[in-house]
């Protein structure tokens, strides 16, 4: 029932449970209300100023005209340094396989129970309203607001990272970045100072053959992998840790759009991958992803032929198998993309008891980074109160004032010890976050890179040799794009002295596409390993052979059979795909002499982003003859 607000009567519009401090009338539905300032005045006319006379000069006292532009004027926040692109949904984290051996954390203890979550999407480079389908990692934030705490994962859609420590984070981000004397690329590494710092930095060399891969074009928010990256730890009831790496599988499996698709698409819908979410959440078609982790110890680690503090380091699923103990469901698309997309803070310091930290270096300093963050971001140290944020179980601390505080505390006590309430909170050692007792007294202070992160080359080379022959010459093509937009000669060289270092048929096709000879390969810091293959790091390997989730377009013109379209439309919507009627115009007269309306025109709607690379296009021409084309 929506609330009817009667501005004459104040006590109609407070919430008698949280008296003066509490609901507003932000809070009540406002579509019954009468148009008000901020001050709960309510406005006459909300289309003229005031103004001496109807040809003559506005009056500085039009307090409603002041109030409204002042707002206006403040409307933008500072969008986030990266990942400012994004979309997200509400959604619930569900357990069906308890993990009580190994930890005390109860999101994953109790099964069968649906717990609310939000996650948000991004890319990482291009700003706020850039296009949806850069070649670019995604960024993969959940944040799951458990009965004992926010717990997020902030982690993105490939499994490592660019760099091993934090404090080259700033120095990677300005190389990606538009140019700072021209202002451009936008959304690109294709340009000279992101191959600069690269080729200067062999730890990147794992994460940007991912880069190169099909892995940086999804099809859809709703075929992408997500990964935690770094190594946390699990602690059990008894203090013993046991770490862990967190990974989402999207039941639609993982799927790419090609280069040349990606490229199209940016042109005809800079918002393919946000529109996709919300259409298929309001196709009631929920995106969902199988909840896994890698369990390990201390033991197993010292048999890696890697560091699992390198974040740059993946754990080959075929050592350290994922075991699938839960799942997401995105259900509900935001109400309002500023409130909830654009003011979420997701944190890796936010964790749950139960849940702790690894010493990887980069994890570290994004504890810091992100907390401090939202003081530019959302301007204040209670963004924490910001409904999105909030954690949904209860909370008492003595935190107080600061800007925009949202909440009255009550009573004279603000401090601990203190013995004069004994109603206000108190610790507690027994359901209190305690760290993981880690023995450090043998460490000897110094900024050192453990020699054990010194090894650059056999992982990006796994990667390479575990793709199928397509899949490797999408990464060949892609180097020599990125590398074919690089104006200094030095810097395409020293990038293919690296590669050499990968696999030598790479680093060939490379220099063939750029017309280069091949350099000497860069001397390794460590001896290359031929590590295993593993399937697990396909794209192709891990599509389904099938349409669900896929957008098919029925093309329709004068005459055509509604009983033909129908028939199609049912077909493809029992293999789980969902359809758009495409049309010369906005409707069309069928052969029974009725109209149909349709989502898209031709000319509008160019056949990538309706006929996706592996399914079926119908076309229903009026003469009845049919075309499936299967790709
Ligand atoms: Fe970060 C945002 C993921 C390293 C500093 N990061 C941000 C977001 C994601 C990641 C998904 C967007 C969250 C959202 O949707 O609001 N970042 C990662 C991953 C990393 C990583 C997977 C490595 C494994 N990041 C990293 C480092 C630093 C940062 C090393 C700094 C030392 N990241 C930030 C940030 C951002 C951010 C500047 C921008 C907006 C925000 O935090 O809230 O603090």
């Amino acid at each position: 029932m929506k609330k009817n607000i009667d501005h004459t009567d104040p006590a109609k519009t407070m919430n008698p449970k949280r008296g003066n401090g509490g609901e507003t009338h932000q809070d009540a539905d406002k579509k019954s209300q009468t148009l008000t300032t901020q001050q709960g005045v309510v406005i006459s006319d909300n289309q003229n100023s005031l103004t001496s006379g109807s040809r003559g000069p506005t009056l500085l006292e039009d307090f409603v005209l002041r109030e409204k532009i002042n707002h206006f004027d403040h409307e933008r926040i500072p969008e986030r340094i990266v990942h400012a692109r994004g979309s997200a949904a509400h959604g619930y984290f569900e357990l069906n396989e308890s993990l009580a051996d190994y930890t005390t954390a109860k999101i994953l203890c109790e099964t069968n129970k649906q717990t609310p979550l939000f996650t948000r999407f991004s890319t990482v480079a291009g700003s706020k309203g850039s296009k949806d389908t850069p070649r670019d990692v995604r960024g993969f934030a959940v944040k799951i607001y458990t009965e004992q705490g926010n717990w997020d994962i902030v982690g993105n859609n490939m499994p490592i990272f660019f760099i091993q420590d934090a404090m080259k984070f700033p120095d990677l981000i300005h190389a990606v970045k538009p140019e700072p004397d021209r202002g451009f690329p936008q959304a690109a590494s294709a340009h000279d100072t992101f191959w600069d710092f690269v080729s200067l930095s062999p730890e990147t060399m794992h994460n940007l053959i991912w880069l190169m891969s099909d892995r940086a074009l999804p099809r859809s928010l709703r075929m992408m992998e997500g990964f935690g990256i770094h190594s946390y730890r699990l602690i059990n009831k008894e203090g013993i840790s046991t770490f862990v790496r967190f990974h989402w599988k999207p039941v639609l499996g993982v799927q790419s759009t090609t280069w040349d698709e990606a490229v199209k698409i940016s042109g005809a819908d800079p918002d393919y991958h946000r529109r996709d979410l919300f259409e298929a959440i309001n196709n009631e078609d929920y995106p969902e992803w199988e909840f896994g982790v890698q369990l390990f110890t201390e033991e197993d680690a010292e048999q890696f032929p890697f560091d699992h503090l390198d974040a740059t380091k993946l754990i080959p699923e075929e050592l350290v198998p994922v075991k699938i103990v839960g799942k997401m469901v995105l259900n509900r698309y935001p109400d309002n993309f500023f409130a909830e997309t654009e003011q979420v803070a997701f944190c890796p310091s936010h964790v749950v008891p139960g849940i702790d930290f690894s010493n990887d270096p980069l994890l570290q300093g994004r504890l810091f980074s992100y907390l401090d963050t939202q003081l530019s971001r959302l301007g204040s140290p209670n963004f924490a109160q910001i409904p999105i944020n909030a954690p949904k179980c209860p909370f008492a601390n003595m935190q107080r004032d600061g800007h925009m505080q949202m909440h009255v505390p009550k009573g004279r006590v603000a401090y601990e010890p203190q013995s004069l309430d004994p109603e206000m909170p108190r610790e507690s050692a027994k359901q209190g976050f305690v760290s993981y007792q880690e023995q450090l007294d043998d460490n000897v202070k110094g900024r050192v890179r453990a020699d054990s992160f010194a090894d650059h080359y056999s992982q990006p080379r796994m990667f390479y040799r575990s793709q199928t022959p397509y899949e490797q010459a999408h990464i060949a093509s892609a180097y020599a794009f990125e590398l074919g937009k690089v104006d200094t000669p030095h810097v395409r060289m020293r990038t293919l002295t690296h590669i050499r270092n990968i696999d030598e048929d790479l680093a060939k096709r490379v220099a063939s596409a750029l017309g280069m000879t091949l350099p000497e390969a860069t001397a390794p810091a460590a001896a290359i390993q031929d590590m295993a293959t593993s399937a697990a790091l396909q794209t192709i390997g891990l599509s389904p052979n099938s349409l669900k989730g896929r957008l098919v377009g029925i093309l329709v013109a004068k005459g055509s059979k509604r009983s033909e379209i129908e028939k199609y439309q049912t077909a493809a919507k029992a293999q789980g795909a969902s359809v758009k009627i495409v049309a010369p115009g906005r409707e069309v007269q069928l052969d029974d002499g009725t109209r149909i309306q349709s989502a898209e025109r031709i000319a509008g709607a160019p056949s990538v982003f309706l006929m996706p690379s592996s399914a079926s296009l119908c076309l229903i021409k009026p003469n009845n003859w049919l075309k499936i084309v299967q790709h």
